[in-house]
Order: structure tokens, then C-alpha cells, then sequence
């Protein structure tokens, strides 16, 4: 899968993209990230991007010119017109049900927003999708768009080391995670589940089961009774 991303901070995403998980993901070729700087493909002379807003107000908008011709230039690189999506509060709420429908797709492109947003004649005419990661803003769409490249590309084939990790995920699907421990055995007077040193495979699942839905209740009991989720008794 390949992601562009249409940004004024090209080298922040590309930091952030270069480490870790996504780096080896990169490297081994599982995912290719392509940033481009919007400000290279502005027709002003003074190299602007923004301008106050008709009408007045507060803030900044991104003009719809070199973002027009950003787009452009990678519907060229890529030989056909890829799915745009905007990231930005008023849009719909990123969910793992559509990180997993996004990570089905060849291409994407993300479109970071800065200022108060871009201008709406761009949402109109060249923005596919509008989606938020929650209901508060940011100063710009960078660390969402980073957040939406991090869900989708650790649900491709190859890039986290242990691909059990996401049958468990769907195992226990619409539900929070089992509590998890490791060695030692007991630290500050606080014991391992004895089940869990047993090595009994059936009891483990089991217990790790009721674990999930006691953790679910207690801290997001309204994941319980959303839609999509799997049956729980
Ligand atoms: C568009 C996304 C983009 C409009 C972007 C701000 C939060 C999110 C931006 C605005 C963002 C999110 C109207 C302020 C850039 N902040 N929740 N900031 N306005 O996904």
C-alpha cells in the first residue's frame, strides 16, 4: 500500500514515519509513504498559501490553488485519481472497523489542514472523505493523518512481527484487552494470576475472556452494547 500525504510540514511526517514499526515496515516494503510540501506547488510569487477569510473572522484558510495542483501532481506520479481524505474535526470519527476497510485499499492520500482549514470549494470538488481522530483540534492535520497511517499500516500483511497478534484482536473483537504481565512472577507484593503460570491453554482462554468483558464493563461499558460488536455472554 502506498499513502501520500499533502502537508506544509512534510519533514515532521517524515520523522515520525522513519522510526520504529513503520520505518521496518517501510524498509521491508510492506508500505510506502510519500509526503509533499503543498508550498511547492503555490503560483504566488511570495510562495503564500493562506489568505484572511471572506467575510471576516479569526485565523487563516488554506487556498485551494496549490493544494489543487498538489493533488494533481500525485494523480500524475500515480497514474490514476487515488481516494482523498481531509483530516479535520467536523469529519467522521476514526473507528478500527474503517482502518481495516482503509488498509483494503492500493492508495490513499491525506490532506493536512492547517490555520482554521482549507477553503471549502476544496472539500467540495477534490476531498472524498472527512475524518476526525476525536472531537478536539489540533493545529494541524499532521499528527491525525500520522495516526491514520499508524492504524492502517500495522493491519498489513507483514508489518507487525507476530500476525496472531490481530486474530486475537478479532477473537475478542469489540472488546478491551486482557490485563497482560510478565516476569517476575510477583513485584511489589503484587502476584501473577496463578491461571496464567498454570499452563492450561483452556483455562487461560477462559480466563482471559472474562477478563476482557470485566475490563470493558468497568472502564468502557458502552462498547458493550455498540453496533458491530460480536456477542459477548
Ligand atoms: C481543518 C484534525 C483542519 C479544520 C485536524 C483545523 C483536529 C483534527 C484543522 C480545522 C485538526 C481531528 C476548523 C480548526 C487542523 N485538529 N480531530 N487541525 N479547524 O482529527
Amino acid at each position: 500500500m502506498r499513502i501520500d500525504i499533502l502537508t506544509l510540514f512534510p519533514e515532521m511526517c517524515d520523522t515520525v514515519l522513519g522510526e520504529s514499526i513503520l520505518g521496518r515496515a517501510q524498509k521491508n516494503g510492506k508500505v510506502e509513504f510519500v509526503t509533499h510540501q503543498i508550498r511547492d506547488y503555490t503560483a504566488d510569487k511570495h510562495g503564500r498559501v493562506d489568505d484572511a477569510p471572506y467575510g471576516g473572522g479569526m485565523g487563516m484558510i488554506m487556498q485551494p490553488q496549490p493544494i489543487f495542483d498538489c493533488f494533481q501532481a500525485v494523480c500524475a506520479a500515480l497514474g490514476k485519481r487515488p481516494r482523498l481524505i481531509y483530516l479535520s474535526p467536523q469529519g467522521k470519527t476514526l473507528t478500527q472497523q474503517r482502518v481495516k476497510e482503509l488498509a483494503q485499499l492500493d492508495n490513499l492520500v491525506l490532506l493536512c489542514g492547517h490555520y482554521e482549514g482549507v477553503d471549502e470549494r476544496v472539500l467540495e470538488e477534490l476531498v472524498d472523505e472527512e475524518i476526525s481522530i476525536g472531537d478536539y483540534v489540533l493545529t494541524g492535520g499532521e499528527l491525525p493523518a500520522l495516526v491514520l497511517c499508524d492504524a492502517v499500516a500495522r493491519m498489513l500483511p507483514g508489518v507487525l512481527a507476530d500476525e496472531a497478534c490481530f486474530t486475537e484482536e478479532s477473537h475478542f473483537s469489540g472488546l478491551l484487552e486482557y490485563a497482560q504481565y510478565t516476569r517476575p512472577p510477583e513485584w511489589h507484593g503484587k502476584k501473577v494470576p496463578d491461571v496464567l503460570l498454570s499452563g492450561h491453554h483452556a483455562n487461560i482462554e477462559a480466563y482471559r475472556k472474562e477478563d476482557a468483558l470485566r475490563r470493558t464493563r468497568e472502564k468502557r461499558p458502552e462498547l458493550l452494547h455498540e453496533e458491530g460488536e460480536t456477542k459477548h455472554d
